[in-house]
């Protein structure tokens, strides 16, 4: 994924997954420069 890429994706989770989740990129350099984020999971 390059920058400005968007891509769009669905998360299924569980009865355990409603909630917000952090995501990030693990190389730090990246991670300092903002490539993180929140997926809100709603209940089913
Ligand atoms: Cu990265």
């Amino acid at each position: 994924m390059g920058p400005f890429e968007t891509y769009a994706f669905e998360v299924r989770a569980g009865k355990n997954g409603p909630g917000e989740w952090l995501y990030h990129c693990h190389d730090l350099m990246h991670l300092m420069e903002g490539m993180e984020g929140i997926f809100a999971v709603e209940s089913p």
